[in-house]
Formats: structure tokens, C-alpha cells, sequence
């Protein structure tokens, strides 16, 4: 094969050499695809259930998501693809799962993100296909296969399948491709040669990027600059700091009415952008609403972290964990049950400029929050 490296044909291997023993005993199949599926989530279940249609088994793809909730033009294909394939929702799941049963989660390794966060007590046949780090709500399994080189689970599934010599659908390369798209943030995050050759394979099989790149269209105008503004107006806040390394830091939060409580995504796209401008990593924190609490509570504070790909890059997924938090090495984040954004703000800072000092960090954190 000459796919993304030795390590990674090795992984494609084993998930290979795994799932078909697993297969071989399972009656029935289910795919876990995390909570509040995006393209790389839904592509990677559906390649899943094309593996298990082309051998013969029986497989439904678990979400609990609702349709009203999901973006019109994600929703528009979930849609279509629920006429073709078996989604059934956690309480389906209940109702027809047996001991024999294969669970496979696809693009999280964590309990806490997917439908069914008691996973571990259902059966002893979990597989897990991921790209993220892992933390301490890692699914208790022996057949975990989380490859940090690969982009998204759709690449994963793409090797896995031509390694398989499965015939790919047009549909189903078009859906990966999108998965691809999703999670390099339109092919800005394709960091190696491989992710481009991944992509060029796609087109061959039949992806088109145009049509892709149609399914990210904004569908409302008003809306969306509304929250453009938003956004710009809390990058205004942006200070920048340097390390004892040279490494230029951006940390941002609404200074002038710091109870503001924004989206997660709204966060998640405030640091996103500010990788475009000259510095090694970003970190958006505002409140968020909290679920328990309902709308306009302000006790629960997210941090958004980013960093840019080069030799040197800056781990945010180590920063964030500090925090409890996780993600990969340039995209984490966390959320923290607090109600003081300084607090947070002022200890996230001093965290950045000793970035080097973990133990000295690490006991910071502990007196501070
Ligand atoms: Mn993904």
C-alpha cells in the first residue's frame, strides 16, 4: 500500500485483521457514530455499514440526533441516506441488541460523546475507529484503533476499504470526501503529501470537491452575518503574548461584558480564525449555556484552543487537559463548571507563558481552580 506511513498501513492492517474475526462472530452489527454526527461522522458510519451490507450482516448506524437540529444541508443527506440505510436511535438499540452483538464507534474513542455512554456493559465485541486523542472516558476496549496521522475517520475508512478490495460507491467516496473536507476545515488543515493523495484517490472514485464544497454553502444570509459579527466583535478583545520561546500566543474574551454567553460553535469559529494571522496558537473563552441549567446561566465556561501545523507546533490538546480537557495536538478545547471568567482567563495565561513547565503548571492549576 502507499498510504499516509508505516504506522498507519500497520494500523489499517490490524483493524482489518479485527474486524473480520469480529465480523465472522457477530450476528449483528451496530455503528456509533458520536452525538451531533457532522460529515466525517455520518461518511465513516456509512462506510462501515457498506463493509457490513458487502459481507452479508445485519447493521444499523445509532444516533440520537434530531433532524430539526441539524444544518439544512447536512440534514438534507442524512435524509436521503436514512431511506437506503438502517438508523435506529439508542432505545431501538435496547430493544434488539444481543450479548453477540459487534458495537462499532466511529470517529469518537470517548463514552461521554456517543448515544450510548454505557457501551462497555453491552457487550465485550466493541471496536473503536478514531482520530482524536484519547482521555480518562476512553472506551474500555482491546481493539481501539485511533490514528492521530490521519485527518478524519473517513480517511481511516477509505484505506480500510480499498485494503479490503471493496468496491466503492461514487455516493460513498463523495460522503468520505466530504468527511475529509469537514475536519481539514476545507483542506486548510491538510498537513502531509498523503492527506492530498487521499483526497485525489476520492476524486477518482467519483467525489466530486465542487458538490462538496456545495454542501458547505450558507443557506442564510441575515443569520450568518449576524454572527459574523458577533464573532469580530469578540476578536476585537484579542491580547497577544510571547514565551520565554518565542512562541506568540492569542488569548480572547469579551473584557467589556464578560457574562456574554455564546455557542460553542460561535467560540469554535472565533479561534479557528484567528490561525490565519501571524501566531503559533489561539484561545477563545466566554461562557456557554449550561444544559442543566437552561439559556443565559452563566456558570459554565469553555475554552477553545487552536495551534498552527509546523515542526515546532504547540500541543493545545496538553494545555487543555490540564484543564481536563482534551482534543488533538492543534485543535482542543474544554468546558469548566465555573462563574469567573477572570479567574479562568487569568490562569489559562499563565499556563501559555510557562508552557515548558508542566509540573509547575500542573500544581498552578491545582491551587487556582
Ligand atoms: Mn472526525
Amino acid at each position: 500500500m502507499e498510504n499516509i506511513s508505516d504506522n498507519f498501513d500497520e494500523l489499517i492492517d490490524n483493524l482489518k485483521g479485527s474486524l473480520i474475526s469480529n465480523l465472522d462472530k457477530a450476528f449483528k452489527v451496530f455503528i456509533i457514530p458520536h452525538n451531533n454526527m457532522d460529515f466525517d461522522a455520518l461518511a465513516s458510519s456509512i462506510a462501515l455499514s457498506d463493509i457490513c451490507q458487502h459481507l452479508g450482516i445485519d447493521n444499523y448506524i445509532v444516533t440520537n440526533d434530531k433532524p430539526k437540529n441539524m444544518k439544512p444541508s447536512f440534514r438534507e443527506v442524512y435524509l436521503n441516506l436514512k431511506t437506503k440505510y438502517n438508523f435506529i436511535n439508542s432505545e431501538g438499540l435496547d430493544k434488539i441488541k444481543t450479548r453477540d452483538s459487534l458495537f462499532i464507534v466511529t470517529d469518537s474513542c470517548v463514552k461521554n460523546l456517543i448515544p450510548t455512554p454505557n457501551i462497555d456493559s453491552y457487550s465485550d465485541n466493541i471496536i473503536v475507529i478514531d482520530h482524536h486523542k484519547p482521555d480518562n472516558n476512553i472506551i474500555n476496549t482491546n481493539n481501539l484503533f485511533i490514528s492521530s496521522e490521519a485527518c478524519s475517520a473517513s480517511e481511516i475508512l477509505f484505506y480500510l476499504m480499498k485494503n479490503m478490495d471493496m468496491y466503492i460507491t461514487t455516493e460513498t467516496a463523495q460522503l468520505l470526501l466530504a468527511g475529509v473536507y469537514l475536519d481539514t476545515k476545507g483542506l486548510f488543515f491538510v498537513n502531509n503529501p498523503s492527506g492530498f493523495r487521499t483526497i485525489a484517490k476520492l476524486l477518482q472514485y467519483g467525489a466530486n470537491l465542487q458538490d462538496v464544497q456545495n454542501l458547505f454553502t450558507i443557506s442564510n444570509f441575515e443569520d450568518d452575518i449576524k454572527q459574523k459579527e458577533l464573532i469580530i466583535n469578540l476578536l476585537k478583545f484579542t491580547q497577544f503574548y510571547t514565551d520565554d520561546k518565542s512562541m506568540r500566543f492569542a488569548v480572547t474574551m469579551n473584557n467589556n461584558d464578560p457574562k456574554t454567553v455564546y455557542t460553542n460553535e460561535q467560540l469554535a469559529e472565533a479561534c479557528d480564525s484567528l490561525l490565519q494571522y501571524s501566531l503559533d496558537a489561539a484561545f477563545v473563552i466566554g461562557y456557554i449555556d449550561s444544559e442543566k441549567l437552561g439559556e443565559g446561566h452563566s456558570n459554565k465556561i469553555s475554552i477553545k484552543a487552536r495551534s498552527k501545523i509546523s515542526e515546532n507546533t504547540v500541543d493545545v490538546a496538553e494545555i487543555m487537559q490540564l484543564f481536563n480537557g482534551g482534543g488533538d495536538t492543534n485543535r482542543a478545547a474544554v468546558s469548566i463548571d465555573c462563574n469567573n471568567i477572570e479567574k479562568i482567563s487569568e490562569t489559562l495565561k499563565h499556563v501559555i507563558k510557562h508552557n515548558n513547565v508542566v509540573a509547575d503548571n500542573n500544581s498552578f492549576i491545582k491551587k487556582n481552580l
